[in-house]
């Protein structure tokens, strides 16, 4: 039994092919063509359409590189970032990046892991680091701000690990001291392999955002619990599992380990003063499971975390340094361009078309991007960025905008006998930019082809201030004023 739909389907097949039979006898009729001849045409113009529109063969997925674990994941990223610094021009923070890469490098090398005490200001902290090397070197006091400075003691042993300890100064504390603590703080925490955050009596709502910061950041955190000897074993349990329902809520996948790194002393009934020993145990526990499955994994992702956030450094100083070379070169090209329009005869278009100042512009612009282009290549471009132009009327458009622009300009009556040159060093420029895009983008205009790009930076061009500039700037160029 066959459904509704098939039914449906075969009489709208029908209908369809019906009304081609009448559309097709009409055509037929109408320009007096053979049937044959018709139904070939049609036939060649579907297959066009479904081999372009349905056959298309996929474009290949950019292939992501595969590594076999993290650790060389971690080296093939700093190899990277040490091609990239070559690219900074400016010595001095190449070489400071270059450094810092070179730390990194070791970091890989090494076999402790780095373990970070971070947290409020008279938390336990130092207490912690303490009671882990099982003896007093650290200061501790009732007062915050008792650890000032970031301190590396020698690696000792968890479980089957060595691990080196480092005490940082607190967060959160008020005061310009406190700010400088906190914000060394941070720098110690962001280069830690492993964070322990230590908070006392609950988790507070500015180490709670912190935490979340740290995490964000892809940090491997234990939250550290201190201080519990203050609470109940019933009290104990209920603020622990508070404190795990918020990581849980906020989906943060922290462990959460109650511990006691300096409980309060005891009074005896003997009127002696009683110390008792740290309660570590769980902390212990959750270290040496971390250290026996993780050392390698946790190094590694701490150096590709650092090694990401060199990367964005080294690239916004890469930006910025090209910005500022195709900033002069477009300068250069565009006082060229105007000084020659003013003693050339030729229509503007024509110059813009056929100078070949505009194809070695390209060319220089193309070198500051590390493209490498041929002359025919960059006329190639000069020609297609042309013809969009003038297909946009952007020539004409260029011309009235500044035209209105210098009526109102005091100096406009003597500097109007040079619009045509500043007309080409206004173009020449929004060309400059168009191309710095295109070769930002290693040589592709972008979904929106040329024409967007064109446009947007002739849209940028028109800002006030920036036509001002151009103007004032153009003005004392050809010494006009
Ligand atoms: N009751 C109790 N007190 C503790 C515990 N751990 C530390 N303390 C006390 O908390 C206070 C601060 O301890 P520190 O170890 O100096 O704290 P910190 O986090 O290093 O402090 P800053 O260096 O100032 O940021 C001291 O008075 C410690 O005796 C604990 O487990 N229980
Ligand atoms: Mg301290």
């Amino acid at each position: 039994m066959r459904g509704l739909r098939f039914w449906l389907g075969l009489v709208a097949v029908a209908a369809g092919v019906s009304l081609l039979i009448v559309l097709l006898d009409v055509v037929v009729k109408l320009m007096q063509v053979s049937p044959l001849a018709l139904v070939v045409l049609l036939l060649i113009v579907v297959f066009i359409c479904l081999r372009w529109r349905f056959f298309r063969p996929p474009s290949p997925a950019p292939s992501i590189p595969q590594f076999p674990d993290k650790l060389t994941a971690a080296q093939a990223n700093l190899t990277a970032l040490e091609e990239q610094l070559q690219k900074i021009r400016d010595q001095v923070t190449q070489g400071a990046l270059q450094e810092q890469t070179e730390k990194l490098r070791t970091t890989i090398e090494r076999q402790e892991l780095q373990v970070v005490v971070f947290g409020v200001g008279s938390a336990g902290k130092t207490s912690l680091v303490n009671a882990l090397l099982g003896r007093a070197q650290g200061k501790i006091a009732a007062t915050m701000g008792t650890t000032e400075i970031g301190v590396k003691y020698r690696p000792v042993q968890i479980g089957k690990s060595t691990v080196s300890l480092v005490d940082c100064p607190g967060i959160l504390e008020a005061g310009e001291g406190g700010k400088e603590r906190e914000e060394l703080a941070r720098r110690i925490a962001t280069r830690a392999d492993l964070l322990l955050f230590v908070i006392a009596e609950d988790l507070k709502q500015a180490e709670f955002q912190l935490l979340q910061e740290l995490y964000h950041l892809g940090k491997k955190i234990v939250l550290v619990w201190n201080k519990i000897d203050l609470y109940t074993k019933s009290d104990q349990a209920a603020i622990l599992a508070k404190i795990q329902e918020r990581l849980q809520q906020a989906h943060l996948a922290i462990e959460t380990v109650p511990i006691a790194a300096h409980p309060a002393p005891v009074s005896l009934p003997t009127g002696e003063i009683y110390q008792p020993p740290p309660k570590l145990a769980p902390l212990l526990a959750t270290l040496a499971d971390i250290l026996t499955a993780q050392t390698k994994d946790l190094i590694a992702d701490n150096v590709l975390l650092q090694c990401q956030t060199l990367t964005t450094e080294a690239r916004s100083v890469i930006t910025a340094e090209r910005e500022q070379q195709t900033q002069a070169i477009i300068d250069r090209y565009q006082w060229l361009v105007a000084a020659a329009v003013v003693a050339n005869p030729l229509p503007l278009v024509d110059f813009l078309a056929t100078a070949a100042v505009h194809t070695q512009m390209v060319l220089d612009i193309a070198q500051v991007y590390d493209c490498q282009i041929s002359w025919e290549d960059g006329q190639n471009l000069v020609k297609s960025l042309v013809q969009t132009m003038t297909g946009l009327g952007l020539t004409k458009t260029a011309m009235q905008i500044l035209n209105a622009t210098l009526t109102v300009n005091p100096l406009g009556v003597v500097v109007k006998n040079a619009l045509g040159g500043i007309t080409a060093a206004y173009l020449t420029r929004i060309a400059g930019r168009s191309f710095q895009a295109y070769f930002a983008q290693q040589g592709q205009w972008g979904d929106g082809g040329i024409t967007a790009v064109v446009q947007q930076q002739f849209a940028l061009a028109q800002k006030e201030e920036l036509l001002q500039k151009f103007l004032q700037q153009t003005i004392a160029h050809l010494e006009l004023n």
